[in-house]
């Protein structure tokens, strides 16, 4: 939570925004704010107290400026206009207060932050570029000031301390930057890897790893969504339940790994037949397939779901213990037509209960589909 001292420099940028942005735009909006107020007191104290009025006139301007790109930030969220600005800001203010003001009143120390912003805003390449080029212009107007400025008091001892104090806090500043650069740097890696922990965990939730299907978990949440559309379409809406028809066999037959290749041909045949509703499939456990079928009459419903019982036996694959020789399956339905109680357990018994008669009445068959439920 943002309290709202803090957000004085800072205030909602887009959640995508990396660290270091935010850091500059942090920093920016230091700048603009703190130089702005600044600016305009000194260009009232120049007018009324020193009548300085070229240096007055260019601080209130530089204020303005400052001032309007801050509450325009607020705003527009633009980093590189806000960059920019701030930058030539700095740049032309200070270097100007420095030319003008001619040593006087020690003004000229004002110059030293120069690379704390030039660099902090534009990384540290480029705010060093533009501190050098800064500074062989601030350098120079302090030489041919030797011996005038303050007094004549602006001797060369002096010049070389204003050179080593600035260039001190430039390198500090630079070094600074670089060990943000490479902290905010490992912070995203660490973030994308947690991005991708994110998604493959999404995934495992929800999808069954053998067979790629959608896991039980995630029926109970499509269900909702399917029934909501079904309602709202006025469909006829069916759950099914698939079991595969003597697998304990099959597996005592074939082995465990010639049973995990079945299961995966089987969903893969569900994935197709049901591609219509490709994310409506779900592997329950086990040799267990459920899906949802939402269709507009009770016919198209019950041949959806017998094209799946056929396309599974078109697989032929082969059980001797079986009593057709392949693979078959037995599928139980609930269909419903009357949305006025949404009941996933109810629907879930019925053709649990669909299942059961279809195992009884020999396998290889669907029951339930003819008949539409209330629940
Ligand atoms: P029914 O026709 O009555 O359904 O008989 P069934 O043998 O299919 O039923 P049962 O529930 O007794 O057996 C299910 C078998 O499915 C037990 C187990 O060997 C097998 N099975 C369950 N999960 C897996 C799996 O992930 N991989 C493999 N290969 N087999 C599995
Ligand atoms: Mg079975
Ligand atoms: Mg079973």
């Amino acid at each position: 939570m943002i309290n709202k001292f803090s957000a004085i420099f800072y205030s909602g940028v887009d959640s995508n925004t990396s660290n270091n942005d935010i850091r500059k735009y942090v920093i920016i909006n230091i700048l603009l704010l703190v130089s702005g107020l600044l600016l305009f007191f000194f260009s009232l104290y120049n007018t009324l107290t020193k009548t300085h009025y070229p240096l007055a006139g260019m601080e209130f301007i530089a204020s303005f400026i400052n001032l309007y790109t801050y509450i325009e930030m607020k705003k527009i969220h633009s980093l590189k206009r806000g960059s920019l600005i701030s930058t030539l800001n700095a740049f032309f203010f200070l270097l100007a207060s420095f030319i003008l003001s001619q040593g006087a009143d020690l003004i000229f120390v004002w110059v030293i932050f120069f690379p704390v912003f030039a660099i902090f805003i534009n990384g540290a390449k480029k705010g060093v570029l533009l501190s050098f080029l800064f500074y062989s212009i601030v350098f120079y107007f302090a030489y041919m000031g030797l011996g005038k400025w303050m007094d004549g008091l602006w001797n060369m001892a002096s010049f070389m301390r204003f050179i080593s104090a600035n260039l001190g806090m430039l390198f500090v500043t630079y070094l600074l930057e670089r060990s943000f650069e490479a902290a905010y740097k490992e912070l995203a890696k660490n973030r994308d890897i947690e991005q991708e922990y994110i998604v493959a965990l999404e995934k495992a939730s929800t999808v069954d790893p053998l067979t790629e299907l959608y896991n039980r978990r995630h029926l109970d949440y499509l269900f909702n969504k399917r029934y909501d559309k079904a309602k709202e379409h006025n469909s006829y809406f069916a759950l099914f339940i698939l079991d595969l028809d003597k697998f304990k066999d099959y597996n005592d037959t074939y082995g465990h790994i010639a049973g995990d290749k079945a299961l995966k041909k089987i969903a893969d045949v569900l994935k197709q037949t049901m591609q219509r509703n490709a994310d409506s499939v779900f592997r329950m456990g086990g040799e267990e397939f459920a899906g949802l079928v939402m269709a507009e009459s009770l016919e198209k419903v019950c041949n959806s779901i017998s094209n799946v019982k056929a396309n599974i036996e078109a697989l032929s694959i082969e059980h001797v213990k079986s009593s057709k020789g392949i693979l078959t399956a037995s599928i139980g339905v609930c269909v419903i037509h009357d949305f006025s109680v949404k009941d996933f357990d109810k629907m879930y018994k019925i053709a649990d209960e669909a299942l059961y008669k279809a195992k009884s009445l020999g396998r290889n068959s669907i029951v339930g589909c003819e008949d539409i439920s209330t629940l």
